[in-house]
């Protein structure tokens, strides 16, 4: 008897999945591969429900008769170890990213003389409407916010990038990309104090008051399902910061950072450029242990931020500072730097990691750009914001186009580096 071999990476069965498996017992033995939770935050949704439950699930198929584990998106695992006679999967894998893996697929089962088959992807209502359940179910609070800690368990490193409105917010949700044969998208958002300024044309200097912060926050949760990190900047009076805790844990906002400054709080980037006030270890201490006092979910995360590479405090400061802050209680360590070279971020990692295993470290490449998110994982780096170039490739884009109108009268010149009209106006999914 041949076997058939199709791969779900999904939480709910429904026609069209029903559908193939249909297909695949017209053929053979039907084997069910289920993509492992690592694999599948890659390349598809977060999970809702766990991998055992997800077995459990494609088990209880009528005619499937064996599940299996795929570990590798690529299919390269469970080939070579069942060298199925058929791979069946739906036929929206020939578009998109996805053909990368249509294509390697094919080439394996050839070597052998397998076969791919293609099914006619069954889009109903019915299945429109279990997709659109699961979206609503991951952007719920209380699925979003525990999502960053089980990224932290799951993969080598976060991918987290700057979102300050609805549209970067959809950026981020939305982008993946192929390349080499894998696809990456990015794990979460980071609300930027810089860029959310930025947008509103402030500056980052503690102006844009909570609300409106607030606000662009729940811009971006209406359109998305990511896990967002909010940059609190010193995270302002303690009586204040507890009620800040409750209300982003509230929204379903996965971590705040705040920064250990005090007084009037500007950039990071000016450095000591600029005069700024670092709080005392005592100081912020109190600040953390307040905030971890007045959240009420185990899933929020409040993590540290350390200034005394920034303010040119030394090594030595900021590992006393990171252990201090660790033990009052901060989720994570967040140690930034502004030099060109990621020598001194490294340090800081190797040496706080020699005491601590566990307390998870965010780093922000801004001005250490050269470095790797693989380099920066070995050096126990969790999770990596990219925290600014959403802004920053968007304005000078804007700016040159501002200018050529002007000194050409017209539109036309440049109308070539534009996205058209059509892609635009179908650039956000109706209901
Ligand atoms: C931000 O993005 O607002 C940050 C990071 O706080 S930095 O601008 O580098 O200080
Ligand atoms: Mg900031």
């Amino acid at each position: 008897m041949k076997t058939v071999y199709t791969c779900f990476c999904t939480d709910v069965i429904h026609d069209g999945h029903l559908n193939i498996i249909g297909e695949a017992r017209k053929r053979g033995k039907v084997i069910v591969g289920c993509l492992s939770d690592e694999a599948l935050i890659r390349y598809n949704k977060f999970p809702t429900i766990s991998q055992d439950e997800r077995i459990k699930r494609y088990r209880s198929i009528e005619g499937v008769e064996e599940v299996v584990i795929q570990n590798d998106m690529l299919y390269d695992d469970v080939i070579t170890l069942i060298q199925p006679d058929c791979v069946l999967h739906g036929d929206n894998w020939k578009e998109g990213p996805e053909s990368a893996i249509r294509t390697h697929v094919e080439e394996l089962v050839k070597r052998y003389g397998g076969e791919l088959i293609d099914i006619p992807y069954t889009y109903n209502e019915g299945v429109k409407k279990i997709d659109m359940q699961l979206r609503e179910k991951l952007a719920m609070p209380e699925y979003r916010r525990k999502r960053l800690r089980c990224l932290i368990e799951m993969t080598p490193i976060v991918k987290v990038m700057e979102a300050h409105s609805g549209l970067t917010g959809l950026i981020v949700e939305k982008t993946i990309v192929e390349h080499e044969g894998r696809l990456d998208q990015f794990d979460a958002m980071w609300v930027s104090s810089l860029c959310d300024s930025t947008a509103k044309g402030k500056p980052d200097i503690e102006l844009v008051d909570m609300t409106s912060r607030f606000r662009t926050i729940d811009d971006i949760m209406e359109v998305t399902t990511k896990p967002i990190i909010f940059d609190g900047d010193t995270g302002g009076l303690t009586e204040h910061f507890v009620y800040t805790v409750r209300s982003l844990e509230r929204m379903g906002v996965s971590a705040v950072i705040i920064e250990d400054k005090k007084g009037l709080k500007k950039n990071s980037l000016f450095g000591t450029e600029v005069q700024q006030t670092q709080a005392t270890i005592e100081e912020f201490s109190a600040k953390i242990t307040a905030g971890k006092n007045a959240q009420l979910t185990d899933d929020f995360m409040i993590i540290a931020r350390i200034e005394s590479l920034i303010l040119e405090k030394g090594m030595e400061d900021a590992l006393r500072r990171a252990r201090a802050f660790a033990a009052a209680g901060a989720d994570g360590i967040m140690i930034h730097s502004r030099k060109k070279e990621p020598a001194e971020i490294l340090e800081f990692c190797d040496r706080f990691r020699l005491r601590d295993r566990t307390t998870p470290i965010v780093v922000v490449p801004s001005s250490f750009n050269i470095i790797t998110e693989e380099e920066l994982a070995e050096h126990g780096v969790n999770i990596v914001i990219y925290a600014n170039q959403l802004t920053r490739s968007a304005f000078p884009a804007m700016q040159q186009t501002a200018e050529d109108i002007l000194k050409y009268h017209r539109a036309k010149e440049v109308d070539d580096r534009l996205m058209p009209i059509k892609n635009i106006i179908t650039l956000i999914d109706e209901l």
